[in-house]
């Protein structure tokens, strides 16, 4: 059933809308006024007037499909640079690009993010709040060096051109997914002023993971607690089973899925101690709680470890995706309002 599932109050809460239906049934309420960015999950048509609009190719589990605004706060401005496009609206910038990537994603990754690190610092939003990443082939090898080793270094080059030792500090909230297709999306969130990037003390700084992991640590933050202005609103990382730098519970998915639900409990609550109270319930902040899943048949377990740590009527969105370790089956993230 199509329904309106979430809409907040204050800053970018007030800002984010969801629809969990066929994108041409949403009503005018949900598309009103100027949108700044449109993400769509799963078939169905993208309001043609969003300042930026994509469609993440992953398969939807279970459900229907999902349409993701962010209404701007002013018409906004919209551009392109190179392979990527942006909208911008006085408060926020919301960027995406892709690029094919052919022998491995070191290229397209290291392309795309010098780009949208200079785009978003010349038009006056410096400050990355998140990043969504959609990579082909994830876990595959690709001349030597399996694909998410290669735009980790991509990445992380492009990190430290553009802001040199220092980088690790900007790094944001941020996931790295498989997808279908031949090409590296991504998604990003930039602000005016600067996020608070937070640690989980139950994991490693994933820049400091240790070589067995690939040659560079992937760059990103737990999560991100956006600055004051935009609302309390916290970007949850993708969260997976893993403890300190280690994989735990390898092939199984419910075993796999209480860690993560540990993780995100103790993230959260790291969070909480720059935000509201209601961070530290876990699971349940989360008013976008995306769930990818390398196995599609896991999908009732994994529902089932769910359905007691959510509150009534939480959204969730269960999307196919390969995760970025090959022994890791799930990774959760979302935005705790
Ligand atoms: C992990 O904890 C799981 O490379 O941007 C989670 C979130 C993971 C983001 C990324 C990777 C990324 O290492 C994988």
């Amino acid at each position: 059933m199509a329904t309106v599932i979430v809409e907040g109050v204050e800053g970018i809460a007030a800002a984010c809308r969801l629809w969990a239906g066929p994108g041409r049934l949403a009503p005018p309420s949900v598309l009103a006024g100027e949108l700044l960015a449109a993400v769509g999950y799963g078939e169905g048509e993208l309001p043609p007037d969003a300042g930026v609009a994509v469609a993440v190719p992953n398969a939807v589990l279970g459900g229907e499909p999902w349409l993701e605004l962010w209404p701007a706060a002013s018409p906004p401005v919209t551009g392109r640079a190179g392979p990527l496009a942006y909208a911008h609206d006085g408060r926020l910038l919301f960027g995406t690009g892709r690029l094919p990537i052919a022998g491995g994603a070191e290229p397209a990754a290291h392309a795309l993010f010098s780009g949208l690190l200079a785009l978003a610092a010349a038009h006056g939003y410096p400050h990355l709040l998140r990043v969504w990443n959609y990579l082909p082939g994830i876990n595959e090898e690709r001349d030597g060096l399996e694909v998410y080793r290669s735009f980790n270094l991509g990445r992380a080059r492009a990190w430290v051109s553009h802001y040199g030792l220092a980088a690790e500090r900007r790094f944001c909230a941020s996931s790295a997914v498989g997808a279908p297709g031949e090409e590296l999306l991504v998604c990003f969130l930039a602000a005016r002023a600067p996020g608070r990037h937070v640690e989980n003390p139950r994991q490693l700084a994933a820049w400091r993971y240790p070589p067995r992991y690939g040659p560079v640590g992937p760059s990103f933050s737990r999560l991100t607690v956006a600055p004051p202005g935009l609302g309390p609103c916290c970007f949850l990382s993708g969260t997976a089973s893993v403890v300190g730098h280690a994989t735990r519970h390898a092939g199984d998915p419910v075993a796999q899925l209480a860690e993560t639900r540990e993780n995100i409990g103790r993230a959260l609550a790291a969070a909480a101690n720059h935000g509201p109270e209601r961070w530290r319930s876990g699971l349940g902040a989360l008013a976008f709680a995306k769930v990818y899943l390398r196995r599609p048949a896991d999908l009732g377990g994994v529902r089932a470890g769910l359905a007691s740590h959510l509150a009534a009527g939480q959204p969730v969105l269960y999307l196919e995706a390969d995760i970025c370790r090959a022994d890791l089956l799930l990774e959760i993230e979302g935005v705790a309002l």
